[in-house]
């Protein structure tokens, strides 16, 4: 079976190699794939010598990103931008997903490495290296730290492994067409030090009892819709917006019959959107997604409308209302 991963372009190699220095960046309300893709740039960086620069806009609510946070800088330092540094943009399929941290160096030269399916992109020709098929951004970034002919080491297998395995949702959305390149990734890193049992217990453990109480709360607010084919969960404005979600969506995907989970957030005057569907459902929820001005994945979305709780579930449900019943 031919790889997943495409050559990467000489000219974003290039652009690299040529690099002054490196601006970092990745999607705002960062996940573990776009704190360890950016944490594993600065290591890959350093190994070639270059001084780097992380940025990221937070806010870092996650307990498995929060011990990274002084890492970041919200914004760049004139000092830094007027050396010219390259900028790498990580984990983001649109130029709004970086943020306000983004503002001061969009005029830098950038490349971007991503995995995102739906999107625009906003690199000159031949300065991505985008593979949808890839389950995180990590692994595009593994492509590219071996053609750049830097050594795996423990410190860069480690951010590589603990991107690879929150987005992969450790291993379980990976299928035949991607799990072989993945693991055979995977199995490089834990020769280069990594241990999937030690990295697994250090990113779900130490959350607060409160916060899997949410998680509950929020397991049972779930309402089945379109004759029970999607399921309508929802997030309080008071609840801690913490790493609840993947625990609610893995439960309630398991629900009998359903194809879509969708998890509504209240922000007050606006409402959160995340999307989840199952593999076998053949449903496009980044396609939905898209539909609302957000973006993402086949089978892992998400998207910001402005509006009620209830503007949102009636959107939702006609969108994907329509789809089911392929009208
Ligand atoms: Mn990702």
């Amino acid at each position: 079976m031919a790889s997943i991963f495409p050559p990467c372009d000489e000219r974003l190699l290039d652009a690299i190699r040529n690099a002054s220095g490196a601006i970092i960046i990745a999607h705002k309300n960062p996940d573990g794939d776009a704190i360890a893709s950016s944490l594993a740039a600065r290591a890959i960086l350093s190994r070639l010598g270059k001084k780097t620069l992380l940025l990221n806009d937070g806010p870092f609510l996650r307990s498995d990103i929060k011990r990274y946070e002084n890492l970041f800088m919200k914004e760049a330092d004139d000092d830094f931008i007027s050396a010219s540094p390259l900028v790498i943009v990580l984990d983001c399929s649109t130029p709004d997903r970086p943020g306000n941290a983004f503002d001061k160096i969009k005029n830098l030269k950038r490349v971007i490495i991503d995995h995102h399916s739906a999107g625009v992109p906003f690199a000159d020709e031949g300065m991505s290296y985008i593979v949808p098929e890839s389950p995180s951004t990590t692994l595009c970034l593994n492509q590219v730290r071996q053609a750049l002919g830097v050594e795996l080491d423990e410190e860069i297998a480690s951010f590589l492994y603990m991107g690879f395995a929150t987005d992969s949702g450790f291993y379980h959305f990976l299928s035949n067409r991607t799990a072989p390149d993945s693991l055979r990734a995977a199995a490089q890193f834990c020769e280069a030090g990594v241990s999937p049992y030690d990295v697994y217990d250090e990113l779900h453990d130490g959350r607060k009892l409160s916060d899997i109480k949410d998680m509950a709360k929020v397991i049972l607010s779930a309402k089945p819709v379109l004759s029970g084919q999607l399921l309508i969960a929802y997030q309080s404005i008071e609840m801690i917006d913490g790493k609840l979600s993947d625990g609610v969506y893995a439960s309630l995907l398991q629900t009998e019959g359903i194809k879509a989970v969708v998890l509504i957030k209240d922000k007050g005057d606006k409402q959160e959107i995340g999307f989840r569907s199952k593999h076998k459902s053949g449903l496009d929820v980044g396609a939905v997604a898209a539909m609302l001005g957000g973006g993402g994945h086949m089978h892992a979305a998400g998207a910001t409308i402005a509006g009620s709780t209830e503007d949102a579930e009636k959107t939702v449900t006609d969108i994907i209302g329509n789809i089911l019943s392929g009208s």
